[in-house]
């Protein structure tokens, strides 16, 4: 191309301003579009749910379909054997309080494996067996330091442990590398390979909450772990993970999703801060095919996210935002939240939420429904892992 440099300039200018345009993220309350959500109740048929029942056998599989096929894909369950080795046994850790153990997890099918590193801390001093949080970690392994020579705030496990929690962790690369180029390198090509090849296939987001499902299933062997307690966090990328692995497996008694943002906790209809659009762009590999059809689209997606938390229903859920997060739209979080409602209401369950978001680093903490907007950055800290320890001693 041979033009002068004023014509590259407007060339430029012109380039930029498209790029923009297309990608603008809207910050402004006031320029929020009209919209309505759709009806968590109403079936596709058009009947209104009214009894539990109803939900469970009708309304809940349609909608868990329809997040598969808009935005997910499918989550296959089949595999030929699963095997656990115990790398780590019982390892004397943080002052006695706790034992380390490191779980290798490895699925086969089809004569192909994989294998997720569990590292797995149990209070020593606590009811046995113990209930457990287990982080979905997408963040640097050193977050998770089996060692503990690094305590990182984004997963506290001397918290956890002194308060009688087991503290469970995996990493999102066993499963998918979290790279638009690799992430099919894990899972996907190893045991399923046909997911790649369909519109609504498995991608990087349903490959890291399959891989929280096989972790619960070797929780399901471990006498020292209580089961039926175990709480799947997540945070950001991991916190849509997390309600995706929640929604899926009803084996997990409790779901936090914190600072989940777009096509996680917060309602995209509102189209403020990061769009589809964008998260397309930026993530092609986090969602499937399907969901590109969606970009600048939100109002024809045939869900919200608020129903992607309800598929949590009855279940406790805890969702969570940072004052200076506003790409993940805390008050579009807050309202998901509260949308959630008609649904736990057919369980009798109240969810105790006021009518509009508690101010700044005030905790709402119910029996089902915990809800805060921590001061500060995206992140995952103390602050907020303390808060999610007070909402499980209540259930
Ligand atoms: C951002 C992305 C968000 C969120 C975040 C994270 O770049 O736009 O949706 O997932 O990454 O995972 O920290």
């Amino acid at each position: 191309m041979d033009l002068n440099p004023m014509k590259r300039l407007l060339t430029f200018l012109l380039f930029a301003n498209v790029f923009n345009g297309a990608f603008a993220q809207n910050y402004d309350e006031s320029k929020v579009p009209a919209y309505t959500l759709p009806d968590v109740l109403k079936t596709e048929a058009g009947k209104v749910v009214a009894d539990k029942k109803t939900w469970e056998q009708v309304r809940r599989p349609e909608l868990l379909k329809l997040f598969e096929d808009n935005i997910y894909g499918q989550m296959p369950t089949a595999f030929d054997s699963i095997r656990y080795k115990t790398v780590q046994v019982d390892k004397p850790a943080m002052d006695g309080k706790a034992v380390l153990k490191q779980v290798e997890i490895s699925v086969f099918r089809n004569k192909k494996s994989v294998q997720i590193s569990l590292v797995l801390f149990v209070p020593t001093q606590a009811r046995k067996p113990a209930p457990v949080f287990l982080l979905i970690n997408n963040r640097g392994k050193d977050n998770t330091d089996p060692t503990r020579a690094k305590k990182s705030e984004f997963w506290p496990a001397e918290m956890l442990i002194e308060n009688g929690y087991a503290a469970a962790a995996f990493h999102v690369s066993d499963l998918a590398p979290d790279n638009k180029d690799t992430y099919t390198s894990a899972l996907l090509e190893k045991l399923y390979p046909e997911q790649l090849t369909m519109d609504n296939g498995m991608k990087a987001i349903g490959a890291w909450a399959w891989g929280a499902s096989r972790v619960m299933d070797y929780f399901e062997t471990d006498k020292d772990i209580n089961a039926k307690k175990v709480i799947v966090v997540g945070h950001s990328r991991g916190g849509k993970t997390s309600l995706w692995a929640a929604a899926q497996d009803k084996r997990f008694a409790a779901c936090v999703s914190n600072c989940s943002g777009n096509t996680g906790a917060a309602l995209a209809r509102r189209q403020y801060g990061e769009r589809i659009s964008r998260i397309n762009a930026t993530f092609p590999y986090w969602f499937n095919n399907n969901y590109k059809k969606y970009n600048d689209r939100e109002n024809d997606l045939p869900v919200d996210q608020h129903m992607l938390i309800a598929l949590v229903a009855p279940r406790p859920v805890y969702v969570t935002n940072a004052s200076k997060d506003l790409w993940a739209d805390p008050k579009g979080t807050f309202l998901a939240l509260k949308a959630t409602e008609p649904v736990y209401t057919l369980y009798k369950i109240k969810s105790g939420l006021p009518q509009n978001p508690p101010g700044i680093d005030m905790p709402v903490i119910g029996s089902h429904f915990g809800y805060h907007n921590r001061e500060g950055e995206h992140n995952m800290t103390n602050y907020d892992w303390a808060n999610f320890i007070r909402f499980a001693k209540g259930f």
